[in-house]
């Protein structure tokens, strides 16, 4: 007999941390709406989301891991914009955010989901932060909540056996 955990969404309160970044907010400010959009619409309240502005994506990882150390969410959300342009900042930028925030998944043990946008150029950007579907913030806010539920679920089989 195969075993198999599929994705889905919780059935309990879920309180989830937003750290968004300010750099690029016209592109950010849309996967963050994109983000509340897809919470609400699966019974997260307004009340039990959290949203921190941080100066750009370099700094996310540091306030995620203030939020995850904090022990009162259930998943850090990082939403960002990371463009190119023209200059190698960007190789940095976006390297460094990347792996901070992986870094802190494992050490928290925590869903840290990366929803930062890294893009050639500024209409890749917007195209990633569309209405509904094709929202990076909407599609990172499912996978916070189905990571949540798979946890949950993993850490019960576990108790059990
Ligand atoms: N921060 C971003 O979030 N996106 C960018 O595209 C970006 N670029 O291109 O430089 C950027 N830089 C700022 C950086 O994240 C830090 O805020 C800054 O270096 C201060 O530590």
């Amino acid at each position: 007999m195969v075993s198999e955990l599929a994705l889905e969404i919780p059935q309990r309160d879920c309180n989830i941390a937003i750290v968004a970044s300010e750099f690029n907010r016209f592109v950010v400010q849309q996967l963050v709406a994109g983000a509340y959009d897809a919470l609400q619409r699966h019974g997260v309240s307004e009340s039990d989301i959290h949203l921190v502005w941080v100066p750009g994506a370099f700094e996310l990882p540091l306030v995620a891991d203030v939020m995850a150390a904090s022990g009162r969410h259930d998943a850090v959300i990082a939403l960002g914009a990371v463009i190119r342009g023209a200059t190698p900042h960007f190789d940095f930028v976006a390297g460094e955010c990347s792996r901070g925030l992986a870094q802190l998944a494992l050490r928290h043990s925590l869903p840290v989901i990366f929803g930062v946008l890294t893009t050639d150029d500024v209409d890749q950007a917007l195209e990633r932060a569309g209405s509904g579907a094709g929202n990076t913030g909407f599609d990172t806010a499912i996978a916070a909540l189905q990571m949540i539920s798979l946890l949950d679920r993993l850490e019960t089989n576990e108790e059990q056996q």
